[in-house]
């Protein structure tokens, strides 16, 4: 199969195809691979299929996840990695080696398409080293935002540009007036004009949200990301 072959069945699933790279030494990919594949999700896309598909309100995005992908990779011959393992895999530095976005500044991947409304759910491991899709000529979308409204936005100046206070973070949605973040999603993520037409559902964001206040003492043991 060829990469826009195993690119097409991996959007059939309802998944977002990132990027793809040959790993190196660098790259910390845990055993041999000939092409890394990153797959995410989109917007809302992949939460309809999570919706339709999970048992009852108990399972998991992290495990719903390893069963698709883990299906899925297994019928294109190769093996999958997840961002939740631990220790970590590094898979924003092989978001920046994929060219699957740009550092934002508020140390999130973005993509110029999705913004900051896309997330990885899997690094598709192939044994076989396969020809990938010439770079996209993409500029990064926040030098040419000015204003840069993500970094005024949080009520509580979670970000600064160069780190994020989680404890803060944390604090203000568990209080009444973090209910906004805690029920739309993050305002600062919101705040960027980038993407728009893939913000996540309220009850999308909702999901997330809950998930970040409620495993948050376990970091970097993360569910549902
Ligand atoms: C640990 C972790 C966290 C921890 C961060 C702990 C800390 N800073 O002290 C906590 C639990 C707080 C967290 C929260 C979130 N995270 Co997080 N997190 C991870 C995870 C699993 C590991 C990162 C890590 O430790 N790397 C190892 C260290 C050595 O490398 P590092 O580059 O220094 O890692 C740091 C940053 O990644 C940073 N970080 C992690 N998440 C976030 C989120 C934001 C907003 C920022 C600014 C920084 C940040 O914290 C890490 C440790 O200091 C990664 C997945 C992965 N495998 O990379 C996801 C990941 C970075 N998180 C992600 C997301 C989306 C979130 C949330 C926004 C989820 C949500 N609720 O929607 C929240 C933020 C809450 C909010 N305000 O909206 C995505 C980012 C996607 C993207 N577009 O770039 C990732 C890649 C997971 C995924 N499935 O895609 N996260
Ligand atoms: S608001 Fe502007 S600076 Fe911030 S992430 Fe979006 S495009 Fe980048
Ligand atoms: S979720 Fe709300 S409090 Fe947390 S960083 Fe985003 S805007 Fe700030």
């Amino acid at each position: 199969m060829t990469y826009d072959q195993i690119a097409a069945e991996i959007a059939s699933a309802s998944f977002a195809v990132l990027g793809g790279l040959h790993p190196g030494s660098d790259d910390r990919v845990p055993g041999p691979a000939g092409t890394l594949v990153l797959i995410g999700n989109a917007g809302p896309r992949m939460w309809h299929r999570f919706c339709a598909e999970r048992a009852d309100s108990s399972t998991t995005m992290d495990s719903w996840t390893q069963q698709a992908l883990g299906d899925l990779a297994g019928a294109l011959g190769g093996t999958v990695l997840f961002p939740f393992a631990k220790p970590p895999l590094p898979f924003l530095r092989w978001a920046q080696r994929a060219q699957a976005g740009f550092v934002s500044p508020l140390g999130l991947n973005i993509h110029p398409e999705y913004g900051l409304w896309h997330a990885f759910r899997g690094a598709l491991i192939l044994p076989q080293v396969l020809e990938l899709p010439l770079p996209a000529k993409d500029t990064h979308p926040c030098e040419a935002c000015a204003s840069k409204p993500c970094l005024s936005t949080c009520p509580v100046e979670a970000f600064d540009g160069s780190s994020y206070d989680v404890d803060g973070c944390a604090a203000h949605i568990a209080t009444p007036a973090g209910q906004d973040c805690l029920a739309n999603g993050c305002k600062a993520r919101r705040a960027c004009p980038v993407g728009t037409g893939y913000h996540y559902l309220p009850e999308q964001a909702n999901f997330h949200m809950s998930a970040f206040l409620t495993a948050r003492p376990d970091a970097p043991s993360r569910s549902n990301d």
